[in-house]
């Protein structure tokens, strides 16, 4: 598959650690010269600019946390004056103050360049068709994927999130080539497509580019059987820049970052201790060249670890293992930590479930954590007569107590019970007031 910038992206390592120490160098000295917050932090740890002399110096800069992002809301971190702002992003909020992300013409530039990486990626060229359906606006998925189709010159159609039955009837009349959603969605379109009779087996379909939310290796089987495509996961963050951070090649084997501009690092979520290349633990990533936003070690929360072997593809570019869940939605249900990852794996391999799911934890009478789980199940099955049903209730929640060591109160609903969501589906519910 043809590499959108074979110079950079498959270049020898020790040039591009080159590249990476000038411009960390570069980083340190303007957050140091323009953004109070830093030089504070950089003078507490008794550190200047020159002090980074080589990339183990990272180690010893400060980190940055989402609280402070959000103390300084909105333009406290800003690194540039603000008429050379030319865009801002923003997380959604919903679990407090939004964060930002201010954009100059060349950060603009930069994210078209890593998104046309990405799609790349999943086979994109100028004579694709993508019918981009993440939301435009202050999200970052619709305009990143926007600037990157660009940038390859593709046809775009800028659909953004909803209106199901019109994405299907855009894809069928234009001919949609790659589709780029949440992979959440991707499922929910093929479910209303086989309501529509549509198959997509006679549509030219042929990509498709996943992230913003967790999923799992089984969910990439199933979207990749429904839609009849190849599912690639891409990965980004508001804070850093949106999508373009790290996505999959055709071999599928972790996420190729992009080092060039972004320097990942995973630590101990608890000590902060770096940790060696195939450890699991806490991603943190520092911006290399953002001139609006730029980062120093900023703890995303998101829990993964790096891999160096050589990808038959070709880029020499460090990959991030497909994220393992978040040090944040680790849900502590009586004591044991569970992520929401563990459970989808379990429901995946399990023959007349459907992936939509809900995890509601609730504290009872008892003073005790109660989880419920409740697993959408397939049409054949539903209307099955109620031994059946038990019998694969029985069966889920065996499997899932043996993968997490807890019981859970199943419960099946109806096909296309669960809410859908447009954008990232909401899978916790979490009812304790602790
Ligand atoms: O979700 C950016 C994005 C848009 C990525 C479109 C990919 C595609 P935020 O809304 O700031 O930005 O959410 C970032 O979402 O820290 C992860 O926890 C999660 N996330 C993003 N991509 C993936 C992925 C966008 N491929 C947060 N797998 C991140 C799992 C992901 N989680």
């Amino acid at each position: 598959m043809p590499i959108w910038n074979p110079q950079v992206e498959c270049a020898p390592v020790a040039d591009r650690r080159a590249l990476q120490l000038a411009r960390l160098q570069d980083t340190v000295a303007r957050l140091y010269a323009h953004v109070p917050f830093y030089r504070d932090k950089l003078a507490a740890a008794k550190l200047r600019p020159e002090d980074v002399r080589s990339l183990a110096d990272l180690a010893r800069l400060p980190f940055t946390r989402k609280d402070e992002l959000r103390q300084t809301y909105p333009y406290g971190l800003l690194a540039c004056p603000r008429e050379d702002v030319v865009e801002i992003h923003t997380s959604s909020g919903t679990t407090g103050t939004p964060v930002v992300g201010a954009y100059t013409a060349a950060d603009l530039k930069l994210w078209s360049e890593v998104m046309a990486r990405t799609l790349a990626m999943a086979g994109c060229t100028a004579a694709d068709t993508v019918q981009n359906a993440y939301g435009y606006g202050l999200f970052t998925g619709g305009l990143g994927v926007h600037y990157g189709a660009r940038r390859i010159g593709a046809n775009i159609l800028p659909i953004s999130s909803g209106n199901t039955r019109r994405q299907l009837h855009v894809m069928r009349d234009f001919g949609t080539t790659l589709l780029t959603c949440t992979p959440s969605y991707s499922l929910f379109l093929a479910e209303a497509a086989r309501e529509e009779g549509i198959d997509f087996r006679d549509m030219p379909l042929k990509a498709g580019c996943f992230g913003a939310e967790p999923w799992s290796e089984n969910m990439r089987v199933e979207i990749e059987a429904k839609l009849d495509i190849s599912a690639h996961d891409i990965y980004g963050l508001t804070e850093l820049i949106g999508p373009g951070v790290a996505a999959e090649c055709e071999c599928k084997h972790g996420q190729h970052f992009n080092e060039d501009y972004f320097y990942p690092e995973i630590i101990n979520p608890e000590t902060g201790e770096v940790l060696p290349d195939g450890e699991k633990g806490e991603l943190v990533i520092t911006s290399l060249q953002r001139e609006g936003s730029p980062l120093l070690r900023y703890r995303t929360r998101d829990i993964t670890f790096l891999m160096r072997d050589p990808c038959p593809c070709g880029r020499t570019t460090v990959r991030i293992h497909r994220l393992l869940g978040r040090t944040d939605d680790m849900m502590i249900v009586r004591g044991v930590n569970i992520f929401p990852s563990q459970i989808e794996n379990v429901l995946m391999r399990i023959e007349g479930t459907q992936p939509h799911y809900q995890i509601v934890i609730d504290r009872g009478a008892t003073h005790l954590d109660e989880i419920e789980i409740r697993v959408e199940v397939e049409d054949a099955v539903f209307s099955d007569v109620t031994s059946v049903l038990e019998r694969l209730r029985k069966r889920i929640h065996d499997e899932l107590k043996s993968e997490l060591g807890i019981s859970a109160h199943i419960k099946l609903v109806e096909p296309r019970s669960i809410a859908r969501s447009e954008g990232k589906a909401q899978r916790i519910i979490d009812r304790r007031s602790i």
